[in-house]
């Protein structure tokens, strides 16, 4: 049996070895969760929807549990965690509703009736990274297990503290075994077998832009149904009528929320050249006020990132000879600390502008007039969120409409309801999580044609 040694990043040290689960017993909990299908799909909706409200209601018993072990594990500042936590509550409460709306339809036909009715897509493999082990989790585990599919989850091999737990906070609220299995191990093992494994009928994957077309080529020898959710490179676009204190004021959290790690991350603010000096010099206080420090603390606003490797590549961004207009606070001695950094100005080709970074580092970058901000936020293979500060709100609208991206703030920085849909444009992913419509895409629909002469 192979093991792995979670560590926790704000400190380097072990918090717990977990099993790491070979092929085999992939294997074995896939064939377990095909043979509880069965009955899971035939729970009647009213009272699988009141599982799933049970389920939400442990979920909400173990808050402060599941937020403290997220913070050992991912170090997550504890605030941030107790969200997360509470967002996989919510999301649970919400889809718990769906069971009894899964409705089909009635369509005229001569000669008798049809009609259509909403079937379970079978098992259901969730691949989950480590950036938001909890709430990325939720997002398809709860809709799956609404239509009636089982769901084999593996979450990502550094982080998998948190969904063990949930998994096993599903039994206590009395979901029948094997309807939700947790499988801890590796992508290119538990991953790789959910992707192969023939009783596997949706993957639902979250990563990296590069093992999400792994994925989808491996789903496609199947006609596997694919959920993407894969990376970013939004923009923060800020116009000169914008009310510029709170665009910059709100700018370090559209980026540096969980230290960068965020897939929405707007690393790129763009500012209509005729207030830039002004706005950074409103940006500099903003990025010096972040709380960068010990995740367990209160008030955190900050915490490390995920490993010493992941820092190495983060700060590979930042060369020495950089264009580092200002920096934030990090700790000395142990823990994968990586300052806020902001970075201008900065060349159109340089890699800190034009690639995923998923750190604390952002560019700043003048524009002229609407039609080129449109092109500047256009201009990368991603489109997965972005924000638009701007008074104006036909040019907010033009410009929402303009930038090829699934999940736009106007005047926020907010990026992410679980009851509004949320997904990819270009190579940012396939298809849309949450919102009311995420139930469906765990559902296959059948056509029954029903003679009545
Ligand atoms: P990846 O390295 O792609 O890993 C994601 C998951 O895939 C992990 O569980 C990983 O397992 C697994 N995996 C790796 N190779 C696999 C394979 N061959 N077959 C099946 N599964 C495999 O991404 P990451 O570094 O964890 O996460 C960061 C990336 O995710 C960023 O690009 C970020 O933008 C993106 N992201 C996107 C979103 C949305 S919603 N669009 C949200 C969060 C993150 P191991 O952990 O064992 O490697």
């Amino acid at each position: 049996m192979t093991t792995y040694t979670v560590i926790n990043p704000a400190t380097e040290q072990p918090v717990r070895d977990v099993a790491q689960a070979s092929a085999a017993e992939a294997d074995a909990a896939i064939e377990r969760a095909a043979k509880a299908l069965e009955s899971w799909r035939a729970v009647a909706p009213g009272d699988r929807g009141r599982l799933l409200h049970r389920f939400a209601e442990q979920v909400d018993a173990h808050i402060t549990e599941l937020a403290a072990l997220e913070t050992a594990g991912s170090g997550h500042p504890v605030g941030a965690a107790t969200w997360e936590a509470g967002q996989v509550r919510d999301v649970l409460a919400y889809y718990s509703a769906a069971p009894e709306r899964l409705t089909g339809r009635q369509i005229p036909v001569s000669g008798g009736l049809n009609v259509t009715v909403k079937e379970p897509v079978g098992v259901v493999g969730l691949i989950v990274p480590w950036n938001f082990p909890m709430p990325i989790l939720s997002w398809g585990m709860a809709p799956a297990l609404a239509a009636g599919c089982t769901v084999v989850a593996k979450p990502a091999e550094m982080t998998p503290l948190t969904a063990m737990r949930i998994g096993e906070l599903a039994l206590e609220a009395g979901l029948p075994e094997d309807v939700f299995q947790v499988v801890p191990g590796k992508g290119s093992v538990v991953g790789q077998r959910l992707v192969d494994h023939p009783a596997v009928r949706k993957i639902v994957f979250t990563g990296s832009t590069e093992v999400g077309q792994q994925i989808m080529a491996g789903c496609a020898r199947q006609v596997k149904r694919l959920t993407l959710e894969l990376g970013g490179k939004s923009a923060n676009i800020v116009f000169a009528d914008s009310d510029l204190q709170k665009a910059a004021a709100t700018a370090p959290s559209a980026v540096f929320d969980n230290a960068g790690q965020d897939c929405c991350a707007r690393s790129r603010i763009l500012v209509e050249a005729s207030v830039l000096d002004r706005f950074m010099e409103l940006l500099e206080p903003a990025i010096a006020g972040i709380r960068v420090g010990d995740p367990a603390a209160e008030g955190t606003e900050m915490g490390p990132l995920i490993s010493a490797a992941h820092r190495d590549r983060v700060a590979s961004y930042v060369p020495d000879d950089a264009p580092v207009a200002f920096r934030g606070s990090a700790p000395d001695g142990p823990g994968y600390w990586y300052p806020p950094t902001v970075l201008a100005p900065v060349a159109a080709d340089a890699p800190a502008y034009t690639e995923e970074i998923f750190g604390p580092v952002v560019t700043v970058t003048p524009f002229t007039g609407e039609a080129e901000a449109i092109a500047m936020a256009n201009d990368t293979p991603y489109g997965l969120s972005g924000s638009i500060w701007t008074q104006n709100v036909g040019r907010a609208i033009r410009v929402a409409r303009g930038v090829e991206t699934g999940n736009l703030s106007v005047n926020s920085h907010s990026s992410v309801r679980y009851w509004t849909p949320f997904g990819g444009f270009k190579l940012s992913g396939l298809g849309r999580e949450l919102g009311p419509d995420a139930v469906d895409a765990f559902t296959e629909i059948k056509n029954i044609f029903i003679a009545t002469e």
